[in-house]
């Protein structure tokens, strides 16, 4: 971590093997990024990670992971229009919750400049949906930029910045998983000299900054025409490239990922067709496109998730009267789904059946099994869920939440019968409570979802007196994503800060049912969600245990440290099963001879699993 601090803010130029997100980090400070706002979610927790690596102190920006992603769009606005370089980041659904900000933005000026920096996520590697932000950049007026790799990550950041700082408008940096995640030599310049100005500048005759419906019309147009004028740098961006292969029956317009892909199909391609590949997406630079159209027979778009690319370009054809033929997304699976290189060598062969061998079945991968995912041995979530189980009715409606916490809806616990985005789970279990007086419903939520998107939802249910119980799943930090902080735990990325307690919340919002328990004391959860649900109003049960996995590695580092693990007494083991098919901690293994075995490997000795055994057959490990 050291070593990765100091060299994103070394003088002179190196090159490094680096992930697409520590390139960022490197251009982020190069451009003079002075404010970064975030909220947590996967492909762009290494952002972070990269910023942490610099020493307190040494940073040359302020960063904040704030409550969600609306407050740090917010964050990173108000330090633009004071004067500031800001960027905000975070995963592709992040935009939904950010948008009612999001989309205004455009209509301001941004004086400092500012760089939205999506994660978006082809192939749902980590995402409830595969949305393509890109048609949340139209409907804002905002230009995209699109990097492949993490070199492009590097200049394409440093491009958004300039551009957004002399249009004085929000640039997107759209990076997809396998740009944030893919690692690749990268050439960095030397850094210039950082030298701040903060003045706060904020001043209301740069605005206004007021959209009441009288200004909406200038503004709106100030927007397109800041559109417009970007677009004729579109058309000279060194981001947009061409390969000639002396090719004028077939052209290929492709972007970001898919092109890393094609460059590895066309490999295998007799006759490669050119390529026009496209960095600056947003606005397209028409000319550049109508050129390479007119100058081809057949022209094919490959791009990932929607057609944006291809409406774009069919418009511009249609528009100059270009009889070229082409082609876009030909049936369903080329909307679904990252272009991998099986994907991208699948869709050429349909496209252009002459263009590449016929695959042999060995050619085409390894099938690697499914490896579900599951909860880590340990975890105090896995606790709740069987204490939990207990005491619901079978018929009772579960509703989950996103988080670690999400897992209790697969087997053997089975709690969580439907799911939607951040915080949500309060508002529908209201929905299933209401002419419902036979199905209990308990909604669950993690603690960071608490802060990020839960408390409207909660506070609706007092408000509108719901009937419903909801579990607080707190284990102390934004689990899933990689144990940020949540406003609950004390502690910020910049340091010290006061507690925000969940259950002062609670009770400042007058809610008179509430009740908390480490989810390791299994039998007082179940009475208490009992209790919970008779309670006939709403009511909240705080089911807490420290994240294992965070404490566990904690404890790693500590000198002197021993693993620790259970042992299974098999004279006393009556091989029931109940720690496999009930509890089911991923440490216990079953053999061929029904005994059931510890895998040391797994076991990090918490012990949550002896109460749940009805022989008193597990109990901790003696060396
Ligand atoms: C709008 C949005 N932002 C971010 C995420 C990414 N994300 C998935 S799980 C999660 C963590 C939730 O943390 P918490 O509620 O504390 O539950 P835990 O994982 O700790 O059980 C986040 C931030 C998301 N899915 N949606």
């Amino acid at each position: 971590m050291k070593q990765m601090g100091e060299m994103l803010l070394r003088r002179e130029s190196f090159e490094e093997i680096v992930m697409g997100n520590t390139a960022l980090v490197r251009a982020m400070v190069a451009s003079g990024t002075r404010v970064i706002s975030a909220y947590p979610g996967s492909p762009t927790p290494e952002i972070a990670t990269a910023i942490g690596a610099i020493p307190d102190g040494k940073r040359p920006f302020y960063f904040e992971f704030s409550t969600n992603e609306k407050v740090a769009m917010e964050v990173a606005y108000g330090a633009s229009i004071n004067g500031h370089l800001s960027t905000v980041f975070f995963k592709s659904v992040g935009l939904n919750v950010a948008s009612d900000t999001f989309v205004q933005l455009n209509l301001m000026n941004l004086i400092g400049g500012m760089v939205v920096v999506l994660g978006d996520d082809p192939g749902a590697n980590s995402s409830q949906n595969e949305q393509d932000n890109r048609h949340f950049a139209r409907m804002a007026y905002t230009p995209v930029l699109e990097p492949a790799n993490p070199s492009e990550v590097y200049t394409c950041y440093k491009a958004a910045a300039l551009l957004s700082k002399k249009h004085h408008m929000p640039v997107i940096l759209r990076m997809t998983t396998h740009v944030c995640h893919a690692k690749e030599k990268v050439a960095f310049d030397a850094l210039p000299d950082l030298v701040f100005d903060d003045t706060p500048k904020f001043d209301v005759g740069n605005g206004p900054y007021i959209p009441i419906t009288s200004l909406v019309f200038p503004k709106k147009r100030r927007a397109l025409a800041n559109l417009a004028a970007v677009e004729s740098g579109a058309e000279e961006s060194s981001l947009n490239s061409v390969t000639d292969h002396g090719n004028d029956k077939r052209g290929i317009i492709t972007m970001g990922l898919p092109f890393m892909s094609l460059m590895d199909v066309l490999e295998k391609a007799t006759q490669k067709p050119d390529i026009l590949k496209l960095g600056f997406v947003h606005p397209i630079p028409k000319k550049l496109v109508l050129d390479f159209i007119t100058t081809h027979r057949s022209v094919k778009i490959l791009e990932e998730l929607d057609d944006i690319l291809e409406n774009d370009v069919k418009k511009i054809a249609y528009d100059a009267g270009v009889t070229t033929r082409i082609m876009g997304k030909a049936d369903v699976e080329d909307w679904v789904g990252e272009y991998t290189y099986d994907k991208v060598y699948d869709i050429l062969s349909r496209t252009w059946p002459d263009l590449l061998p016929v695959r042999e079945e060995a050619d085409q991968g390894v099938v690697v099994p499914d490896r579900p995912a599951q909860m880590c041995p340990g975890c105090g979530h896995r606790s709740a869920f069987y204490a939990i189980k207990k005491a619901i009715e079978k018929n009772d409606i579960t509703v989950a939440d996103i988080g670690c916490h999400t897992l209790g809806f697969l087997p053997p616990y089975e709690m969580g019968q439907l799911l939607m985005c951040m915080g949500a789970s309060p508002g529908m279990g209201a929905g299933l409570s209401l002419f419902n007086d036979s199905r209990k419903v308990v909604a669950f939520m993690g603690d960071s979802t608490f802060f990020h998107a839960g408390l409207p939802g909660i506070i609706n249910a007092v408000f509108n007196n719901h009937n419903i119980t909801l579990i607080l799943m707190e284990n102390g930090t934004t689990a899933m994503t990689g144990h940020q902080e949540t406003p609950a735990t004390g502690k910020n990325v910049n340091g010290v800060t006061d507690k925000i307690p969940l259950k002062g919340v609670l009770e400042g919002l007058g809610i008179r049912h509430i009740y908390e328990v480490d989810t390791y004391q299994q039998e007082k959860l179940t009475d208490l969600v009992k209790q919970a649900l008779a309670d006939d109003a709403f009511s909240v049960v705080i089911a807490r245990h420290p994240c294992m996995l965070k404490f566990t590695r904690e404890q790693r580092r500590k000198k002197g440290y021993q693993g620790k693990r259970v042992a299974i007494d098999q004279k006393i083991c009556d091989q029931n099963h109940e720690c496999l098919a009930s509890f089911g901690c991923p440490s216990f293994t079953r053999k061929e001879d029904g005994s059931v075995e510890v895998n040391p490997d797994l076991c990090i000795g918490d012990g949550s699993c002896m109460q749940t055994c009805p022989t008193s057959a597990i109990s901790p490990h003696k060396p």
